[in-house]
């Protein structure tokens, strides 16, 4: 019954967050199955100090480092730095960060003006950017500005100092900033 569906689903993203089952039901379940052998995936909720979102945990951070140090931090966590592949994901981030500019994982250090995301696919094939326009709607982000940094600017952010999250900057990779850290790998075991 409980146990069969639970076989039938052993494939699925994220079965412990389904809420067709409680927590208790789960660990008996878990339990069982642990005990006879049996070979499945399960998923855990997100490691403490993460959130859970869309099927994915992120993490928020509070202190302030350069690009390179947050995208190095977020592989330490087990983690990289967040990749933005929808609307729905940006104005998650957007409404916790708000008005708190954020490192993401999308930089062009390799070729001026080639944006990449941390797994290396191309931001053109993402599908969505959030680059801001300014008010004039004549100057966009990114502008590789060099009046602070000479070597311009290679590393994306949600928002500026100014700006808020809803929209992307390109920023000196030496800015320090917080950062948003994403796994989906975290969510789901293999156990043998
Ligand atoms: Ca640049
Ligand atoms: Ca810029």
């Amino acid at each position: 019954s409980a146990v069969r569906a639970l076989h039938g689903l052993k494939h699925s993203l994220c079965l412990a967050c389904t809420p067709l089952i409680t927590r208790s039901k789960f660990r008996d379940i878990l339990t069982h199955l642990r005990a006879s052998g049996s070979h499945f995936k399960y998923c855990k909720p997100c490691p403490e100090g993460w959130v859970s979102h869309g099927g994915k945990c992120y993490f928020f951070s509070t202190d302030e480092v350069n690009w390179t140090q947050s995208r190095d931090h977020c592989v330490s966590m087990g983690g990289h730095l967040v990749i933005i592949n929808s609307q729905e994901e940006q104005t998650f981030l957007y409404s916790s960060t708000k008005n708190k500019t954020h490192w993401i994982g999308l930089n062009d250090l390799e070729t001026e003006g080639r944006w990449l995301w941390v797994d290396n696919k191309p931001l053109s094939q993402t599908g969505v950017q959030f680059w801001f326009i300014w008010p004039n709607g004549v100057k966009k982000e990114p502008d590789n500005w060099t009046k602070y940094d000479p070597e311009g600017e290679d590393c994306a952010a949600l928002g500026n100092d100014v700006v808020g999250t809803y929209v992307w900057f390109d920023a000196s990779c030496k800015q320090l900033k917080r950062f948003v850290c994403e796994t989906d790998k975290g969510l789901v075991f293999n156990r043998e």
